[in-house]
């Protein structure tokens, strides 16, 4: 199917599925992608068959939109930002998420809805309720799809920062001040109080294999794997 007759996503085939869809949250350094290659590896171990994806990303098209909104060069307001990360998930959903659910690999997600509350919810518009209306109502395309499991790595702001800014470089979002991410990291948290079944929250302090394992441990017992 073209991309131009693709159904929309209201009307896409969401009858159940068979893979898992599991997403990983949290402000930036927390360990997310180093944990997400231990489940990966852990679930290779097992036999399972499963996607490692992202985002903004995780398709071509979404990948683009990816790089245009970590460019510190861009220069958007806060409502385009937000349609832009919905738009990548879009695609993304489409192309890639719903597709390897149907034939029931497992999805890893770094990155998903909660993010968007987090981060253009509470990061950007101070938790202003018309701002989170306007997501939730974004969300509901997505509500049939929700990830089954999120893992929500709590690590104070300061620490995350300090591992994250062991890298060269800072993109648009890693560029913001502190105050950004303490309001990000309230996203999350009341995200974590509304949801709890869903979201799961880690300590993420501690050595990686800490967390690798209080990860595997959620993840076997929520999953009943
Ligand atoms: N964004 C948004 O605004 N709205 C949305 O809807 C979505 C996203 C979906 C994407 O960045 C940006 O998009 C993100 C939010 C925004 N921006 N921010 N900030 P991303 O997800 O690609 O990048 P990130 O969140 O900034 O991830 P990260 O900085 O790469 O961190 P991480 O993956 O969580 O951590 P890590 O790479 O595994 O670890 C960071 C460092 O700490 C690394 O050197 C590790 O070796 C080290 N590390 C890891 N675990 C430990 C432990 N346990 N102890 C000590 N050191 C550790």
């Amino acid at each position: 199917m073209s991309a131009s007759t693709q159904a929309p996503l209201s009307h896409i085939n969401t009858t159940p599925t068979q893979g898992r869809f599991i997403s990983f949250e949290g402000t930036e350094g927390v360990g997310k992608t180093t944990a997400i290659e231990q489940l990966c590896a852990r679930l290779q171990v097992r036999g399972i068959d499963y996607l490692r994806t992202r985002e903004p990303g995780g398709s071509p098209f979404a990948e683009r939109l990816r790089d245009i909104l970590l460019d510190p060069a861009t220069d958007i307001n806060d409502d385009t930002e937000l349609l832009l990360m919905f738009a990548a998930r879009c695609d993304h959903m489409q192309q890639v998420i719903l597709p390897a659910l149907q034939r029931g690999t497992w999805v890893i997600c770094d990155r998903f809805t909660d993010s968007t509350v987090a981060y253009q919810g509470f990061g950007r518009a101070h938790g202003d309720a018309a701002v989170r209306c306007k997501i939730d109502m974004l969300i509901e395309q997505f509500v049939e799809q929700l990830p089954e499991l999120t893992l929500w790595l709590d690590l104070p702001v300061l620490e995350g920062m300090a591992r994250a800014n062991k890298r060269s470089t800072a993109d648009r979002f890693e560029q913001q001040a502190t105050e950004f991410f303490t309001r990000v990291h309230k996203g999350f948290s009341t995200l974590a109080d509304e949801q709890p079944e869903r979201i799961q929250r880690i300590n993420a302090s501690g050595t990686a294999d800490e967390v690798g394992a209080r990860i595997w441990q959620t993840v076997k017992e929520k999953l009943d794997i």
